[in-house]
């Protein structure tokens, strides 16, 4: 498994696949620069190899990739690795290529399966100067598959690309959501007020200005806190935003959190109201704490929240419609309804049906007519 250790969803789905692969007898290594965040303790089967650049003074950029591609490559020699699975095509599948080839000179096959997650495709696939070597590195690839139809639709159009791309959604271990303990939530609400959440990168992307918005307009006539939930460069206008509009004694900026699932598990609605997103990770964990998710129609996230089911779709920057929206959801009337619904729909995307999906895909890149 090759991804980014940090807190996105691609690290995430990397981790958490690689530890059900784990359970399951497989062995599996990390090949990352940091220590994955939701890796956690000691687990049978499970190896983490660092990727260390060091600092020369010529470097004005670090060559990551370069010896991200040499670990790879001793790794795979060393363990003596049947596959590699990388998670973000930038720069993980030109550097699984560039092992690929060094490995073939040694007479070694090494499958290469890419895993494309979102930004790596609709943010930098909009730089022309990434374009030549994503469309190259994924052609490249033994296998590819992508998180949603609309991220594998925009992977099409964006790139020359003469590949299958395979929809493996994302998914949920159920399990991690049954043993969840709820904190108590007094330290951020009093009697009868309602909690909100947010989580995310705090990228322009994620339009948080957007989140304090819908959350100042709901909380006029609806006693109610925020949860912000992450970092990043737009933090500091959605602070603004909320003492421009009055409600910053009402939103808690948390940062980053180790276990944000626990700040799901106290709230009452998720609010993503991003302008793009290929899957919606983040939307998918608050529906399996059985929160209802008010989020925009973008990229791949009808395919995860069903509107009127587990939660409700507007426009991108629909502010007010959202507002309307998360009244109508936090409704006595409504509430408890979607919010089994919201649970009920996470099921659907249990890795139980994710992870043999994977497996299909590495006995076929596995079995000898691919073999170059
Ligand atoms: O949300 C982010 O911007 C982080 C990024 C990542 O690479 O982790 O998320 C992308 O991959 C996630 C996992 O597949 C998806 O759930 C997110 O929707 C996707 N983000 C975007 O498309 C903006």
């Amino acid at each position: 498994m090759v991804c980014y250790p940090t807190f996105g969803g691609s690290g995430v789905v990397a981790t958490e696949l690689g530890k059900a692969l784990a359970h399951q007898g497989h062995e599996v290594h990390f090949i990352t620069y940091d220590q994955p965040v939701r890796l956690g303790s000691f687990r049978p089967n499970v190896f983490y190899h660092e990727v260390r650049i060091a600092q020369y003074p010529l470097f004005d950029y670090p060559p990551y990739e370069l010896v991200l591609a040499s670990k790879m490559v001793e790794v795979v020699r060393q363990q003596n690795l049947d596959l590699l699975h990388v998670h973000y095509a930038i720069p993980h599948a030109s550097s699984a290529y560039m092992a690929k080839r060094i490995l073939a000179e040694e007479g070694r096959h090494l499958p290469v399966v890419t895993t494309l997650h979102g930004t790596d495709i609709t943010l930098l696939g909009k730089d022309p100067g990434f374009e030549p070597v994503i469309s190259f590195a994924i052609n490249q690839s033994d296998a590819v598959t992508a998180v949603s139809t609309s991220l594998r639709s925009d992977t099409y159009k964006l790139f020359g690309i003469n590949k299958d791309i395979t929809v493996v959604p994302n998914f949920v271990c159920p399990s991690h959501f049954e043993g969840l303990k709820v904190q108590d939530r007094s330290e951020f609400t009093q009697d009868g007020e309602y909690l909100l959440s947010h989580i995310s990168n705090f990228r322009p992307v994620k339009r948080v200005v957007d989140v304090i918005r819908i959350f100042a307009r709901l909380a006029e006539h609806t006693p109610s806190k925020l949860l912000m939930v992450g970092d990043g460069p737009d933090r500091s206008a959605a602070e603004r935003e909320a003492r421009d509009l009055g409600v910053i004694d009402h939103v808690f900026f948390l940062g980053k959190l180790k276990n944000p699932l626990e700040a799901l598990a106290i709230s009452d609605l998720f609010l993503l109201p991003s302008e793009s997103e290929s899957f919606g990770l983040a939307a998918l964990e608050a529906m399996a704490c059985s929160v209802p998710v008010i989020a925009t129609e973008a990229g791949g996230l009808p395919e995860v929240i069903r509107h009127g089911v587990s939660g409700m779709l507007s426009p991108v920057g629909d502010v007010d419609q959202m507002a309307e929206h998360a009244a109508f959801l936090l409704d006595d009337a409504h509430l408890d309804r979607f919010r089994g619904q919201a649970r009920k729909r996470a099921l659907t995307f249990g890795i139980d049906r994710v992870l043999p999906e994977y497996l299909r895909i590495y006995n076929e890149v596995l079995s000898p007519e691919t073999v170059d």
